[in-house]
């Protein structure tokens, strides 16, 4: 697990309040009731999480700079959501942040519970394909949501999270990215996010879904060699620099609660357009793998549940509901 404890908490706190500033090693004994060696040793953990702290004698300890850490104490405080990631649950390295999610659902976490880690040792794909998740360069969360769904319709999320995605790396950062249906999020044409829906139902309603989406963000071309089902990228690889993590995880989530309600309010149908606007492949001649089916033909539109209507060759338009885009039409 990846907690800080209370008393380094404490002293991040101070250190923090005074910012720019030296705190002395004496005050800070005395506010928190232990030992000068014992703030040092604290001081030295922080340190060795990443924190950036100056030491000079007789001045005490300044704070420099923070890590690009995700950790609860570097995200809750700056939360701008209603109910997203309140209940807010980081780990440092777990096998899935999925499989997190999906056993603190079942013990009974609340809607829009968050997990999030570090590095995942066992992340996912559909069809359990292998998710790289490379230490402290993703981000690798679950989001727990409990509104009911017909079961037909909880495959829609996964268009949610893209779309909220690719608007707010354009919002945010400038980026322009595209949804190459149904999952995933690409940048210049390489993969650089994934998203995994899984849910439990009772018959025709979901009992809850977790939302899981995996983004590269500041991955080198190093850390992302495949082989992969398609070639891949991570934003810092695009746009040439690194990015802020906590600024993408903080962004994103608003961005997601946003679009969320307004699914929940008014249906996918309504937010088609939009998604249609970012699509990869729409218009485009692509071939899509469903099963041991390969099928090429015409992206043409998407249905109001989100299908993907393909003209094939011979001139029979198809409705593919499940699949992977393979190959598009002009692709890197
Ligand atoms: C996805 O599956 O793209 C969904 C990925 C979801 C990952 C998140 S991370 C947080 C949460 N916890 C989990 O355990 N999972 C979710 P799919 O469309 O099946 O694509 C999987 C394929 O992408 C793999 O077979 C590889 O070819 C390729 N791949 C693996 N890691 C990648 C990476 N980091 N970047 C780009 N492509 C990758």
């Amino acid at each position: 697990m990846g907690s800080t404890k209370p008393t380094q908490l404490e002293i991040l706190k101070i250190l923090k309040q005074n910012e720019g500033n030296f705190v002395s090693g004496v005050g800070l004994a005395e506010r928190l009731g232990i030992s000068r060696p014992g703030v040092w040793k604290h001081i030295n953990r922080l340190r060795e999480m990443g924190y950036e702290i100056q030491s000079q004698s007789r001045l005490g300890y300044r704070l420099v700079a923070v890590p690009d850490s995700l950790a609860r104490e570097e995200i809750v405080p700056h939360l701008k959501t209603q109910w997203l990631a309140h209940s807010y649950h980081y780990l440092r390295t777990i096998g899935s942040t999925n499989d997190h999610a999906l056993l603190l659902a079942v013990e009974g976490a609340s809607h829009g519970t968050l997990v999030v880690a570090e590095e995942q040792t066992k992340g996912r794909g559909r069809l359990r394909r292998e998710w790289i998740s490379y230490p402290n360069r993703g981000i690798y969360l679950s989001i727990l949501l409990r509104n009911p769904l017909p079961v037909r319709v909880a495959p829609q999320l996964a268009y949610i999270g893209s779309l909220a995605l690719v608007k707010m790396l354009y919002e945010e950062f400038g980026i322009t990215a595209s949804i190459k249906w149904p999952n995933d999020v690409l940048i210049n044409g390489r993969k650089a996010a994934g998203i995994l829906t899984e849910t439990q139902s009772d018959q025709d309603f979901t009992r809850f879904s977790v939302m899981g989406i995996g983004i590269n963000v500041n991955h080198s071309r190093e850390e992302i060699t495949g082989p992969f089902r398609y070639p891949a990228t991570s934003i810092a690889i695009e746009v040439g620099f690194a990015v802020k993590r906590q600024r993408v995880l903080l962004q994103f989530l608003s961005q997601f609660e946003r679009d969320y309600d307004h699914f929940l309010q008014k249906g996918l149908s309504v937010m088609l357009p939009e998604f249609e606007a970012h699509s990869e492949v729409l218009g485009k001649i692509i071939t899509v793998v469903c099963g041991d089916r390969e099928i090429m033909g015409r992206a043409q539109g998407f249905t109001p549940e989100g299908a993907l209507l393909l003209l094939r060759e011979d001139g029979l338009q198809e409705t593919v509901w499940a699949g992977d885009v393979s190959h598009v039409e002009g692709a890197v």
